[in-house]
């Protein structure tokens, strides 16, 4: 059995998007960010920096998104979701298969900064302002390579969409996404695939975000 170790709207929804793209069977384990349940030492024996999303399969523990995607792909290559070595488009993909690390760090630190930090600690406005703009910057190559194609790569859907495609559901908390169409579209046909609308109703209830829009004109 498959055991995916979840946060309910977290990087793990890569993984148990992917798990349905498969068409594998899982079990879901929940956590939450804010109860310590990522901190039981039972959990750290399975993701030792407490993260998740963490994988069981074939006998092994798995923590790091991409990891757990290369070897979800490498060992149900059948699937075909990535291009191997000496295929077509093999550096494209792993290039965005990284790429979404850039961008969710960012998104990361913004999650720290506007949504989990609590008063009387305050986030600097300025520092905030810079983070959304290095944000918006790594949604421009995004837009300019889905002006041609609906999917990172041009040969179709691939592994490197449940990667990077997931980061944009949380981008829209902190840039406005209306000067960017073809990204808005991108998360259309996301929302449209029949394994994205499973992996939704396996996720659990966001508990991050409480308001559409986090600016940083509110922190000052
Ligand atoms: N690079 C890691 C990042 C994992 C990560 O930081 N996950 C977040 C959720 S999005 C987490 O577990 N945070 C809990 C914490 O920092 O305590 C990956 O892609 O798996």
């Amino acid at each position: 059995m498959i055991t995916l170790h979840h946060v309910a709207a977290s990087r793990s929804f890569r993984t148990l998007w992917l798990l349905e793209e498969l068409g594998l069977p899982y079990a879901v384990k929940h956590y939450k960010i804010r109860d310590g349940s990522l901190r039981d030492p039972a959990f750290l024996e399975i993701s030792p920096a407490g993260r998740v999303p963490a994988l069981e399969i074939d006998g092994k523990v798995i923590f790091e998104s991409q990891a757990i995607t290369q070897y979800l792909c490498e060992s149900r290559s059948l699937a075909g979701l990535a291009p191997k070595q000496d295929e077509p488009e093999r550096v494209e993909y792993l290039q965005w298969l990284a790429f979404a690390e850039t961008q969710a760090s960012i998104i990361a630190s913004l999650n720290l900064q506007m949504v989990f930090l609590r008063p009387p600690a305050k986030p600097s406005v300025v520092v905030l302002k810079l983070e959304i703009a290095r944000l918006a910057a790594t949604l421009k190559p995004l837009e300019e390579v889905l002006d041609a194609q609906n999917w990172l790569l041009a040969g179709g859907f691939s592994a490197a969409d449940t990667m990077l495609g997931f980061n944009l559901f949380a981008v829209q908390y902190f840039v406005d996404l209306s000067a960017f169409p073809n990204i808005r579209a991108y998360m259309e046909h996301m929302e449209e695939r029949p394994a994205f609308k499973r992996a939704r109703a396996n996720d659990g209830d966001q508990e991050f975000y409480d308001k559409p829009f986090y600016a940083p004109e509110d922190y000052a």
